[in-house]
């Protein structure tokens, strides 16, 4: 009887107050280290547009992407469930069958549920299809709209991975059926070059994997052939999604709308709109950030001129932290001029250390949050919680089981957020904060990847770190506090056996 009730409430309320619920725009940036915007101390590389959301906005010091890698991330951010308890979540080949299960509801099935228009535009990278993954030429039968999305234009996985095309709804843009798409990561398929056997095709050379089809002048991670009509320009990508996103907001400005905007920059391969090349300094991966602060600007801009701002709730995040060489010879390490891609914090992409989940977070909704700065800890996996309870979505005890509600510390209302923080690494390894202590389990792998250079965190002995007086990671503080590891990790333990 009482869940009928609930469900009467919600629904009534669903329908009466459907147009005063703010819109939801969450503008998702692929491998944007902390230190990477204006914002958060870049001074070698200016995002006016940015730090304008920040300044009118919340900007989290202690704000987490679950992973340290793109698909853990984005799965954990869209079901609120760690990624680290399902297996085959971990970055996704370009032809991986779709990794949410569809009989969950997930963060945008939750919207939609609650009156939302939804849609996901830009990276994907979560899985197409059935078991037998994505049929490119006929109808993508599992993807962004059978997870709770109304409307999708989508990369299927990174701009480095093949099909280099866009998934509109269910099926390919612009495929011509006399030149169907193959696809595999296993073979070579149709006689295309290749960047291991046409290097001098390459406008970007490889210093890492990325040796199979060229496309675009760019080769890729596997192989492809036909789709030619329905190819994208890499140069082009950062505009077609800000413009799908715009014509998304113009066509839903009468409704609630949620917009998952998840952005292609600033990942390899860096390839900037003639707009943008060569205006950072900094070598295209500054451009690439250049282009992402335009983005942002495109956005707000149009959300002022239908007169929505006051109403909608705009979210900037990152899925993972900074890298300079990721498998490209694009001059990001030689071109740095000082720029501090992590601010002062240790690793980077794939690491186990803070650089790795540790990314910019700026919550903005004039109408409602006040400005300012929040040391508040946050998990991205938190926003499906939060988000719930924002439109009052009645959650069922199966839903989002990792997430918390922390719509207090997003509303600048709380100032302690998360009561700790979990951090999962490239190899599995797993960290874990709470108060001013950092533990990282003990794992196998390298301790610095080999093209990247990254410090992956990888020990295996456990770690300890005292983040208030050592933020950087420095001194491992584990043989002196047996007692605290042993405690840190057995509260670990449990978490993961949840
Ligand atoms: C790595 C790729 C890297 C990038 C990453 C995924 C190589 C050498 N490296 O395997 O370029 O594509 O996968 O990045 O191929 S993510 O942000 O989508 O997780
Ligand atoms: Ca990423």
């Amino acid at each position: 009887m009482k869940r009928i009730v609930q469900l009467f409430i919600f629904l009534f309320c669903t329908t009466l107050f459907a147009q005063q619920k703010p819109n939801i725009v969450l503008i998702y940036a692929d491998d944007l280290g902390f230190g990477d915007v204006s914002c958060y101390g870049a001074t070698k590389v200016k995002t006016p547009n940015i730090d304008a959301l920040a300044k009118k906005g919340l900007k989290f010091n202690q704000a987490y992407a679950t992973s340290s890698t793109c698909t853990p991330s984005r799965f954990s951010l869209l079901t609120g469930k760690y990624a680290w308890r399902k297996s085959g979540t971990n970055i996704a080949p370009g032809d991986a069958s779709l990794i949410i299960p569809t009989n969950i509801t997930t963060l945008p099935g939750m919207l939609k549920a609650s009156g939302y228009k939804t849609a996901a535009i830009g990276k994907w990278h979560l899985g197409l299809g059935g078991k037998e993954g994505p049929n490119w030429n006929g109808e993508i039968k599992k993807g962004p709209l059978d997870i709770g999305f109304d409307y999708c234009f989508v990369i299927p996985a990174t701009a480095d991975r093949v099909p280099t095309v866009y998934l509109e709804n269910k099926h390919i843009v612009n495929l011509d059926s006399k030149d169907p798409i193959l696809v595999s990561y296993h073979q070579k398929v149709g006689n295309e070059p290749t960047g291991a056997e046409n290097p001098e095709l390459l406008k970007m050379k490889l210093s890492e994997g990325h040796a199979q089809t060229i496309v675009n002048g760019i080769s890729r991670i596997g192989y492809m052939s036909g789709g030619h009509s329905a190819r994208w320009k890499d140069e082009d990508l950062a505009v077609d999604i800000t413009r799908k996103s715009i014509s998304f907001i113009e066509e839903n400005k009468n409704k609630p709308f949620f917009l998952y905007l998840a952005t292609n920059d600033i990942h390899v391969p860096r390839s900037p709109n003639t707009m943008f090349v060569g205006k950072s300094g900094l070598g295209p991966r500054g451009d690439v950030i250049l282009q992402l602060d335009w983005t942002v600007g495109q956005i707000m801009k149009t959300l002022d001129s239908l007169q929505l701002s006051e109403n909608t709730l705009v979210i900037f995040s990152s899925d993972n932290g900074p890298v300079l060489d990721d498998g490209y010879v694009d001059f990001a390490n030689e071109m740095l001029n000082g720029h501090k891609p992590a601010g002062i914090y240790r690793g980077g992409k794939y690491s186990a250390f803070d650089a790795g989940t540790r990314v910019p977070f700026i919550a903005s909704w004039p109408g409602a949050i006040g400005a300012g700065v929040s040391e508040a800890k946050l998990s991205q996996v938190d926003l499906y919680h939060s988000l719930a309870q924002l439109v009052a979505y009645p959650l069922k005890k199966e839903d989002a089981p990792d997430s918390f509600n922390q719509l207090p510390a997003l509303m600048g209302k709380d100032k302690k957020g998360r009561a700790y923080i979990i951090q999962h690494a490239l190899n599995g390894t797993l960290s874990y904060i709470k108060g001013d202590w950092k533990y990282i389990e003990p794992g196998k792998g390298p301790k610095i990847q080999a093209v990247t250079h990254i410090e992956l965190g990888n020990s295996d002995q456990p770690q300890l770190y005292d983040m208030k007086k050592d933020p950087t990671e420095s001194k491992n503080l584990s043989l002196k506090n047996v007692k605290k590891v042993q405690e840190m990790a057995r509260e670990l333990n449990k978490i993961k056996n949840n």
